[in-house]
């Protein structure tokens, strides 16, 4: 595991100022669960590019592929070290180093982005089911790919150019729409939609309390949640797990706007 190309990064930060982070997960597969192990405190900014009410990161933050999130930290008195961790791992060192600065206040929280705010009641419900074709074993037909995962019965065909030519939804230009995700796969998908953002509003496996924007939700096993957005960028869009090999085996799609 790397941070920026190298493994076990030391990065060396200000004694007592607060520094601003961000967070990428550019692993094609793995989840980090990301924490700070250390003596700081550690409030998160944006998820996926989206600010939000800034607040603190207590437990570990699930970081899908794809995925990232804006953190400010405080950051302790020089010689200390924070560890910057996925679960009990450790994957690289914050050390604070001596500044003779003083120590500086926590950013305002970010402004909005200018995303257009779902009409809830008037919205139109359609339902996406991530499925997968369980098979014992995998047989290739003249090199395509295997069709292992489904969006609503559909499997994407990488090697085959016309896909996107038959999108799997087309929603109407300024309409609203909530999306219900439905995994009914024993696996974790962070479910990616290109063009526009959502906004996550429900789900069977967390209370949403502050529904916020992403382009990205990650959708647990067995999990159903709901995104709402307002179809306002025409064109046709993919719609797609971000673990790559769940990607290339069926798990995408095209969402056409007109
Ligand atoms: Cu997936």
């Amino acid at each position: 595991i790397t941070i920026n190309g190298q493994a076990d990064a030391v990065t060396e930060l200000p004694a007592g100022q607060v520094v601003r982070g961000r967070l990428l997960n550019l692993d094609n597969t793995w989840t980090y669960r990301i924490n700070l192990k250390g003596n700081c405190e550690a409030r998160i900014y944006a998820l996926d590019g989206n600010p939000v009410t800034p607040r603190l990161l207590e437990d570990d933050y699930w970081l899908g592929p794809g995925m990232r999130v804006c953190l400010a930290i405080r950051i302790p008195q020089a010689g200390e070290e924070i560890s910057l961790r996925d679960g009990f791992v450790r994957l690289g060192t914050l050390r604070s180093v001596a500044s003779n600065q003083a120590p500086g206040p926590w950013p305002p929280a970010l402004p909005a982005n200018p995303i257009a705010e779902p009409d809830l009641e008037n919205a139109e419900k359609l339902n996406f089911n991530f499925e997968w074709a369980a098979k014992v074993s995998v047989t290739t037909d003249q090199d395509r790919p295997p069709s292992l995962w489904q969006i609503n019965g559909q499997a994407w065909d990488i090697t085959d150019k016309t896909c996107a030519d038959r999108p799997i939804a087309t929603l109407k230009k300024g309409q609203s729409y909530i999306f219900e995700l439905k995994n009914m796969t024993q696996y974790q998908h962070p479910i990616h939609l290109h063009g526009m953002s959502f906004k996550v509003i429900a789900s069977n496996r967390h209370d949403i309390k502050e529904p916020w924007f992403t382009d990205t939700y990650l959708l647990g096993k067995n999990e159903r949640a709901q995104v709402a957005l307002v179809a306002d960028n025409p064109g046709t869009w993919m719609f797609h797990c971000h673990v790559i090999d769940h990607m290339e085996t069926g798990l995408m799609a095209a969402i056409a706007v007109v």
